[in-house]
C-alpha cells in the first residue's frame, strides 16, 4: 500500500483525527487521486474497524474516535472528491422516529454508512412519518434507515412504513431498522426490508440490499 495512504489507515483505525487530517492532506498534495484516498485508507480503514468490532477486538467507544477521526478525514477530502467527480455509492435517508431523542446508536450507524461510502442525509431525531416520506421524494435514497431506542416509539417505524405506502414509494427505497429494543422479527413483522443489531452489520445490510 502507498506509504501515506497506509498511514491514514492506521490513524483511522487509532482514532488520531488530526494524523489522519495531516495524512490526507499530504496525500492530496501529492497528487493521489481522492478515489484512492478514499477507499484504500478511509473505506478500508473502516471496514477493518467494523471487523474489529464484531470480533469483539474494539467496542462502541473505539468505532465512535475512529469514525470521527475518518470524518476528519472525510471533510479533507470532500472537495478533491466532488472536484474529481467522484460518487458516492448510494445515499441513506436515515433518523431516528417521531418521539425519540436518543440519537448516539443512530450517528454511528451514519458514520459507519459514510465511511463505507454511502451518502447520509441525517434527519437527526423525533422524525415524524411525514418527514421521511418527504425525504425520500426530495433525495431518491436508496435505502431508508430508522432508529428507536424506546419500546413506545418503536411502532412508528411501522407508521412510517404505512406513510411511504400511502405516498407511494414504498417500491422505490428499502428499509432498513435497528435499535436496542427492535428484533429481526419485528422488522418481518412490519415489513422492513432488514434489521441491524450494531452499526457494523448495518453496513453489511445495507450493501447487500444496495446491490439486491
Ligand atoms: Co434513554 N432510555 N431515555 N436516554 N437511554 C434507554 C434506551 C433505556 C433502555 C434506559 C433504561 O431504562 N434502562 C430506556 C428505554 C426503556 C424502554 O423503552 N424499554 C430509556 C428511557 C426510558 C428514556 C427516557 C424515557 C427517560 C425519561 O426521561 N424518563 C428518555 C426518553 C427521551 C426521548 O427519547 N423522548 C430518555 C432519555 C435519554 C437521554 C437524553 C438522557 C440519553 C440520550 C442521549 C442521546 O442519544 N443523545 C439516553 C441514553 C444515553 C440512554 C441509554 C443509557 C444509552 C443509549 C445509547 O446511546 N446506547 C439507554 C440504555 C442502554 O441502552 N443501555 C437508554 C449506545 C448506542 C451506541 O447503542 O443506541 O443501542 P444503541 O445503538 C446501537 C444498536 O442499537 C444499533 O447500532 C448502534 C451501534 O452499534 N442501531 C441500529 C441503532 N440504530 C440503528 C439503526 C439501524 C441499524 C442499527 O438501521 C437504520
Amino acid at each position: 500500500m502507498e506509504p501515506t495512504i497506509a498511514q491514514i489507515f492506521e490513524n483511522v483505525i487509532k482514532g488520531d483525527r488530526s494524523g489522519v487530517e495531516e495524512n490526507v492532506q499530504k496525500a492530496v498534495e501529492a497528487g493521489l487521486p481522492a478515489q484512492e484516498i478514499l477507499n484504500g485508507g478511509l473505506i478500508a480503514a473502516m471496514s477493518e474497524v467494523g471487523a474489529r468490532f464484531e470480533q469483539g477486538d474494539f467496542f462502541v467507544p473505539e468505532m465512535l474516535i475512529a469514525a470521527r477521526a475518518m470524518q476528519a478525514g472525510l471533510g479533507v477530502l470532500k472537495p478533491k472528491l466532488v472536484e474529481q467527480g467522484v460518487k458516492a455509492a448510494s445515499k441513506v435517508v436515515i433518523g431516528t422516529v417521531k418521539g425519540d431523542l436518543h440519537d448516539i446508536g443512530k450517528n454511528l450507524v451514519a458514520m459507519m454508512l459514510e465511511g463505507a461510502g454511502f451518502e447520509i442525509v441525517d434527519l437527526g431525531t423525533d422524525v415524524p412519518p411525514e418527514k421521511f416520506l418527504a425525504a425520500v421524494n426530495e433525495h431518491n435514497p436508496s435505502l431508508l434507515g430508522m432508529s428507536a431506542l424506546l419500546t413506545t416509539t418503536m411502532a412508528n417505524m411501522k407508521t412510517t412504513i404505512a406513510t411511504l405506502e400511502e405516498g407511494g414509494v414504498r417500491d422505490k427505497v428499502k428499509v432498513i431498522i435497528g435499535g436496542a429494543p427492535v428484533t429481526e422479527s419485528y422488522a418481518q413483522q412490519i415489513g422492513a426490508d432488514g434489521y441491524a443489531a450494531d452499526a457494523s452489520r448495518a453496513v453489511t445490510l445495507a450493501k447487500s440490499l444496495e446491490t439486491a
